[in-house]
């Protein structure tokens, strides 16, 4: 399905958003990101992310997840730093360090998870929202220009009170309810992934492939655009430009084939689609 009216996000687009780096970069030019997730039995979940924003070109990468997971992420992630946080006081002062926010993978919907993203919202910083945060904040609506929502179409549908096949039947009508209710940028994922910032004209994604359709996907997909919003100001750029890098090198992985595709199987293809010919 092609809203008549969409524009295709194309390679060029990233190329102009995320030019070469100069010689004498250094890390603390590259943004910085914090990524909130991982409660219980979901470690996996925040350090896809987390290692999805530094494949993205974040200079500095965060994890704050429940207290239990912290080993386990360091060890297989050495380049991330992590903290294990038990409540919202712990996460002020390092939501004040970091230059970009992503909330949500793997968070859970416990009153863990509740305290953390009422904190989060607090902040005008850019946050990309995504999974469980998504899921409390549908329990409690409010709304902010600096955000990225990234719902898959049950997601989407619990922000709307609506089914998850409501949401299918006219995708582009309920990314913009969303965008309409909760401001910031919209990506609605699924085939065809369409990207939608107030009354502008939508983008779509005409890359990504049905291998994609496995677990840990999205949370990469949030780690990209957290690390790609890191480096830039334009922070609707940074949602559009993060879809079409992950559905990119979505494809590349699956050049093995679409069956049997894991979320991980990305990362060696990120840095290819994050550094397009300049
Ligand atoms: P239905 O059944 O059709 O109405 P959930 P989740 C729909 C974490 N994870 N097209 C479909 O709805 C996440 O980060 C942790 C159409 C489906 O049944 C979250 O925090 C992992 N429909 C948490 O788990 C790896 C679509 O949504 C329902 C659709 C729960 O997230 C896995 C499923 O959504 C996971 O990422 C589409 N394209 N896509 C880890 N390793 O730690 C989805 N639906 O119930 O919100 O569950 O997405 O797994
Ligand atoms: P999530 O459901 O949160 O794990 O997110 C899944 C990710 O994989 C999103 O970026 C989707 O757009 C992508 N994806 C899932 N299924 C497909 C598909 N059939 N074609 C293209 N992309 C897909
Ligand atoms: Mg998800």
């Amino acid at each position: 399905f092609v809203p008549p009216s969409a524009l295709r996000i194309d390679e060029d687009f990233v190329a102009h958003l995320l030019p070469r780096r100069r010689r004498t970069a250094h890390k603390g030019q590259q943004g910085s990101v914090l990524v909130i997730g991982g409660g219980l039995g979901m470690a996996g979940a925040a350090r896809m992310a987390g290692e999805a924003a530094l494949r993205a070109g974040a200079g500095l990468v965060t994890v704050a997840t429940w207290p239990e997971n912290v080993a386990s992420i360091t060890a297989s992630r050495p380049e991330l730093m992590c903290r294990g946080v038990e409540g919202a006081s712990e996460l002020a002062a390092m939501i004040e360090r970091a230059d970009v926010l992503a909330i949500g993978p793997g968070l859970g919907q416990s009153d863990w998870g509740r305290a953390l993203l009422d904190i989060t919202l607090e902040s005008d910083k850019p946050t990309v929202i995504d999974a469980d945060a998504l899921n409390l904040l549908a329990h409690a609506p409010c709304s902010n220009a600096n955000w990225i929502l990234t719902p898959h179409p049950g997601e989407a549908g619990r922000l709307l009170g609506i089914g998850t096949a409501d949401v299918q039947r006219n995708r582009l009508q309920s990314a913009r309810e969303i965008a309409k209710k909760f401001d910031g940028t919209v990506v609605l994922k699924g085939a065809g992934t369409l990207v939608v910032t107030g009354d502008s004209l939508p983008y779509i994604c005409d890359q990504g492939n049905p291998g994609m359709a496995s677990p840990g996907m999205g949370d990469v997909l949030t780690g990209v655009i957290a690390g790609i919003a890191a480096q830039t100001a334009d922070l609707p750029g940074a949602a559009r430009a993060g879809v079409l890098v992950h559905a990119m090198a979505g494809d590349m992985a699956a050049r093995r084939g679409e069956r049997g595709l894991l979320a991980t199987d990305l990362f060696g293809y990120l840095p290819t689609c994050v550094n397009p010919a300049q």
